[in-house]
């Protein structure tokens, strides 16, 4: 739209820096979905939700935002994380749930969500993220300050009721939000066609008075000038942007889901070949900035970061027992302090080195 076109035009082009970068955190992150969907099926973690496919939306959205940001993820973005500096091990150790996950075990694998770096955790439930979302952005404008909220969602989610209210509030209100739809094709075995017949998802943006914009999610570049324009209008005090990136789930919906027994395998390889980390490396060898050398590198320092974030990640023990009774609630009342002394004599499994099970 006209709007978000000029302001785009205004929007610093990713470098070859920049380039280099994105292009690392993608490969890393396939490389981390693929081992741990590996750990999955030996039965070394329960459950995992992998984010192949859709690297650039992912990513490069993200990489629009600045430090003081918030972002509210759907099911895919947990990676923006990394991107933000959170560690590997410390991630990977939120899907184990032991004792070097910030979250203490409990929440569910995959939901990682770290204060230190403005992220809040997946939301399972389709779509309760967004009026939570807008409502953090109300309240850094409310406050005066220049925070910008992220907020994703998939097309299965622009069915729900929270989408459309959140919308709503954001654009009555013009609150300081972007709204990133990953229109995957999919919600697990729902295909978008089912979900909505408008002619897009970027319209429905239309009906809450704010700019609206389909994009290639599979070109970084793309996605990024896009969601930068978003961003800077959001901080400019001019209200809510719904960005929608089309992109696909080359995989699985999640580890206990199987494509296979709803989607046509060409559909899959269509999109195969539209690969955004494949695609980002063409563009880069086209410009030169990117060689054989450097590919061999990157994925070899890759393969060592991840293999070494699992082995660290899963020799930590499960959380320890008395964190069960802390941040629950502010101060220690008196029913907890008191199962805490009656669990305290009793020796459990999960105490005893070497009895990691997952
Ligand atoms: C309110 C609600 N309804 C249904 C579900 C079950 N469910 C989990 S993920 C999912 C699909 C979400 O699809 P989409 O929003 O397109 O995100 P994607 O998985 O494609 O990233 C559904 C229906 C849920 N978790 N919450
Ligand atoms: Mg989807």
């Amino acid at each position: 739209m006209a709007r978000s076109a000029a302001a785009r035009s205004q929007t610093p082009a990713l470098d070859a820096v920049k380039l280099r970068r994105l292009y690392a955190e993608m490969v890393r992150l396939r490389t981390l979905d693929e081992r741990m969907m590996t750990l999955q099926r030996q039965g070394r973690i329960g459950f995992y939700g992998a984010c192949t496919g859709q690297e650039a939306a992912t990513l490069a959205s993200a990489f629009a935002l600045e430090a003081n940001d918030w972002i509210f993820p759907a099911l895919r973005e947990g990676a923006t994380m990394l991107l933000r500096g959170f560690d590997l091990t410390a991630y990977i150790c939120q899907v184990f749930g032991n004792a070097g996950d910030e979250l203490k075990g409990r929440q569910m694998p995959s939901h990682y969500a770290s204060r230190s770096v403005n992220q809040v955790s997946w939301s399972s439930v389709i779509g309760t993220q967004l009026p939570q979302a807008v409502g953090v952005a109300m309240a850094a404008k409310l406050k005066g300050d220049s925070t910008v909220v992220m907020a994703y969602l998939g097309d299965g989610a622009t069915s729900s009721a929270d989408f459309h209210v959140a919308m709503n509030f954001a654009g009555v209100f013009k609150a300081p939000i972007v709204f990133v739809c990953q229109n995957n094709h999919w919600s697990i075995s729902v295909p978008t066609a089912r979900q909505t017949v408008s002619e897009s998802i970027a319209i429905k943006a239309r009906a809450y008075g704010m700019p609206g914009e389909k994009v290639d999610g599979n070109d970084v570049r793309t996605v990024y000038a896009a969601c930068r324009a978003a961003v800077d209008r959001a901080r400019a005090g001019e209200g809510p942007s719904l960005i929608e990136c089309e992109t696909y789930r080359i995989g699985a919906h999640s580890s206990s889901d199987d494509p296979t027994r709803y989607r046509d395998e060409r559909e899959v390889a269509a999109w195969r070949a539209k690969d955004p980390i494949e695609g980002l490396r063409r563009v880069m060898e086209a410009e030169k900035c990117w060689d054989e050398k450097r590919e061999a590198t990157l994925r070899a320092r890759c393969l060592e970061e991840v293999n070494a974030a699992i082995v660290a990640a899963e020799a930590e023990l499960p959380p320890a027992r008395e964190t069960l009774f802390t941040d629950v609630v502010a101060g220690t009342p008196w029913h907890l302090a008191e199962q805490a002394a009656e669990l305290a004599p009793f020796e459990m499994s999960g105490d005893r080195p070497g009895t990691v099970s997952h």
